[in-house]
């Protein structure tokens, strides 16, 4: 499993709204967000991302993510992933990551999924 994180900057004249993510390496991508809950950070699956026309969105540790699960194959350090995102109205987008290596998970997220 793998966390991505990266900066959506909706630079078109209209709102956007990402309905879905595919990645090349894995065979499931979900966009996720963390959210308290009785003082603990849990995350959970968004159904889609609205980003409203000229916004930017960070998708960071502690806020939406996006969760990368079931590889193809074993992902190291160093291994890029190429992200597709499919949104409402326009095209697809796509936008490459790199993997680093991570000591820990973050808090709770195993109680999740
Ligand atoms: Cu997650």
């Amino acid at each position: 499993m793998a966390v991505a994180y990266l900066t959506v900057h909706n630079n078109t004249g209209q709102d956007i709204r990402i309905e879905s993510v595919h990645s090349k390496l894995f065979a499931n991508a979900e966009i996720h967000e963390t959210v308290m809950q009785d003082g603990h950070a849990r995350m959970r699956a968004m159904e889609n991302i609205e980003i409203r026309a000229g916004e930017t969105l960070e998708l960071e540790p502690g806020g939406v993510h996006l969760m990368l699960m079931q590889p193809h194959e074993p992902v190291t350090a160093g291994t890029v992933d190429t992200l597709t995102f499919n949104l409402s109205q326009h095209d697809a987008v796509i936008a490459p990551v790199e993997f680093f290596a991570r000591n820990a998970p973050p808090p709770m997220h195993e109680d999740i999924h």
